[in-house]
């Protein structure tokens, strides 16, 4: 099994360093015409803009006034329908007239111009787009020594050796971000280390944040909360102290007298370990306003994770919003609460969490991940889209809005989501994978945008224009995350995945003493009496945590989305659905299914032969064959093993057996795969 895997992966890193992709979707299509050229400004914004425009074009920036211009890009525009960084687009086969009222508006439209003009758009009529959230912001959770929690391709970008150490073509990173709004970056992990905010540090922080800034991009630090006692040398990191007070308010000195423009910091607290207000019998509300007044003097903000849970606290799923709610309204104004969509953690499937239209007066925010620590790594194709705008769209009924709503509608708006960045040349370890990056920062612009419309544009400025290719290519990525959701965890099955490095199937995981909440069997409880975690108001009452209708809705068995039945409900093997199927029926029909799908979207891509780059369409056949093996893995494990408690037939031949499937976890090819 290990060489299978290990012949596997040889074949595999030659044709992903061959494959160049590593400018992702950054080829523009050159100008043609033979524009003169005239910018409103002058200043690093406007520098970075004018080299994207200036592949081979004549006659660049000979303009000497601008009504000469056929190409004018300004940033003080009177247009009343341009708000924030948005921007205003006309544009013909000769003239292009790009505004905004902000350079990095400019840039914006800018960007925009050539994704249009890039997919065949060159005449543009009154075209205005402002952005949705006022924070775009990835969250990359690099360590500094170079290692990345959850990173699939390669070690981190930004360290090395415990030093700031940035990728040499990191003015690629900021292009694409720029091209897509993103405008913000946590550089380094939740997990954070202390030193992160020594000197040192910082002084390399520094030129990080040079290096972005050009393209509106601000860093902000995910920082330890007990900085003060472990890197100040204090007695302690109580956050009602003097000295700790002072010790904050100084370090925020120090930060902004480098970085003028940092942006704030992002903090994990009382969760899994880490240190926080609680340690010291304060509450989060304390902690985080603690770090908001020593940020507030330079317009820093603190994005504060409502990601906690604690090993006696009972059904975690409800932890968060347990912790949290009784906090509603005792926050700074600038102090915002980052709430992953789910109430567990970035599961291919979960609802969304309670706590999104519960708090009302309390600034919130969402956190996804693009990096698939759940969704088989970066080796399967699983475009995320679909699964942001369905939690995006999800009614809360809080006031009758759904989860995007109720994130907009504040003073502060921020969209986040882990990144899944590396030193592999293409960035992300699977072109694919790139399609997410672009997707996150493409909703947090316009979380109306439709997932067919953002797959079209990443094809097409990506991998091919073939119009047929391009139909096919986006019809797999649309069915891409329910083939995952149905191969790993059908019917709202949850954290079935190995229990440390989360690849794989694991449901029979068992290690002594490890933390109940961990372990797959918490989640399943597989038993003779069937499947499912029992959250309804006979259960743990996690329904309890919804609004109506939604409440009952989840409560009852016969109403609840077939997609969340075992997330809410402990089922017998014998239940019967509403077309018949016993509960069993349904979980080989949607394990059986997502493995058809990946067959049907090898099919699919063999007929592509021809129509994409050699190379990448090299790469993604073979990541295909990684991800139907894997698929068939999953169905294989979690099907046998469930059996073993329901038994009940299995009405097809598997690839594997249940030993084989234990056995196949134990290889470690993973870690090689996180090798640049
Ligand atoms: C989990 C990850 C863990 C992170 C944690 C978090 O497995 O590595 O530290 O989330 O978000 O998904 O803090």
């Amino acid at each position: 099994m290990i060489f299978r895997r290990l012949l596997l992966l040889l074949t595999l890193l030659p044709l992903l360093s061959a494959a160049q992709t590593d400018k992702l979707w950054l080829d523009f299509k050159t100008l043609e015409e033979p524009f003169v050229f005239s910018f409103s400004s002058k200043n690093a914004t406007f520098e970075a803009l004018k080299k994207e425009l200036y592949w081979d074009i004549p006659n660049f920036y000979t303009a000497k006034k601008p009504e000469k211009a056929s190409f004018l890009v300004v940033d003080n525009s009177q247009n009343s329908a341009i708000s924030g960084d948005g921007f205003a687009i006309n544009a013909d086969e000769k003239n292009v007239k790009i505004e905004a009222k902000t350079s990095a508006g400019a840039l914006y439209g800018v960007y925009e111009y050539l994704r249009l003009y890039s997919c065949g758009q060159k005449v543009i009529k009154d075209y205005v787009s402002n952005p949705a959230y006022q924070i775009r912001i990835l969250n990359h959770w690099d360590n500094p020594d170079g290692s990345v929690e959850r990173g699939y391709a390669g070690k981190s970008i930004w360290f090395d050796g415990e030093k700031v150490k940035f990728r040499e073509d990191i003015e690629t990173y900021a292009r694409a971000n720029a091209s897509i709004g993103i405008n913000a970056t946590v550089i380094d992990n939740v997990n954070a280390d202390p030193k992160i905010l020594s000197t040192e540090m910082l002084q390399g922080v520094k030129t990080i944040a040079e290096k972005l800034r050009p393209y509106n991009i601000k860093v902000y630090l995910a920082v330890n909360f007990s900085s003060p006692a472990a890197l100040g040398g204090l007695k302690t990191s109580d956050p009602l102290d003097k000295d700790v007070i002072d010790w904050w308010t100084k370090k925020c000195k120090e930060i902004y007298t480098l970085i003028p423009d940092f942006g704030g910091f992002l903090v994990k607290a009382n969760s899994e370990g880490l240190p926080g207000p609680m340690d010291f019998g304060r509450t989060h509300a304390d902690g985080a306003n603690m770090l908001a007044k020593a940020l507030k003097p330079y317009g820093g903000i603190v994005m504060w994770r409502a990601f906690v849970y604690n090993p006696q606290g009972g059904d975690r799923a409800k932890q968060a919003y347990d912790e949290f709610m009784p906090l509603d309204g005792k926050f700074d104004d600038n102090v915002i609460i980052q709430i992953k969509n789910g109430p567990i953690d970035f599961q291919p499937r979960e609802p969304f969490s309670p706590l999104f239209g519960a708090m009302k007066n309390t600034q919130i925010m969402a956190e996804l991940q693009i990096t698939q620590e759940y969704l088989g790594y970066s080796d399967h194709l699983c475009f995320l889209s679909t699964m942001w705008k369905e939690f995006l769209d999800y009614p809360t009924f809080h006031n009758g809005k759904t989860v995007k709503e109720t994130t907009l509608n504040q003073k502060l708006t921020a969209f986040s989501a882990v990144a899944n960045t590396g030193t592999m040349k293409n960035w992300c370890g699977y072109v694919m994978a790139q399609s997410n990056w672009y997707a996150f920062g493409r909703l947090a612009w316009n979380p109306d945008l439709t997932s067919q419309q953002i797959a079209n544009e990443w094809i097409n400025l990506t991998l091919t224009t073939d119009k047929e290719a391009v139909k096919k290519i986006e019809n797999i990525m649309l069915r891409s995350r329910e083939a995952v959701v149905d191969y790993m965890t059908p019917l709202g099955l949850h954290h079935l995945m190995g229990w440390s490095d989360h690849w794989g199937p694991e449901p029979w995981c068992d290690i002594p003493g490890a933390r109940e909440d961990w372990m797959p069997r918490y989640y399943h409880k597989a038993a003779a009496d069937g499947l499912g975690f029992d959250r309804s108001s006979k259960g743990s009452n996690a329904v309890e945590q919804y609004q109506e209708p939604l409440k009952s809705m989840y409560d009852n068995p016969k109403l609840c989305p077939k997609e969340f039945v075992l997330w809410f409900h402990h089922l017998p093997w014998d239940y019967t659905f509403d077309n018949g199927n016993t509960l069993w029926d349904e979980l080989l029909y949607h394990y059986t299914k997502g493995v058809k799908e990946v067959e049907d979207f090898q099919k699919i891509w063999a007929g592509l032969k021809g129509t994409v780059k050699e190379p990448v369409f090299n790469e993604v056949t073979e990541k295909l064959k990684v991800q139907l093996d894997e698929a068939q893995w999953w169905r294989d494990g979690c099907v046998q093993y469930f059996q073993t408690f329901s038994k009940m037939d299995i009405p097809f031949k598997p690839k594997y057996t249940l030993e084989e499937c234990k056995a196949k976890l134990r290889t470690k090819a993973y870690v090689e795969r996180q090798k640049d």
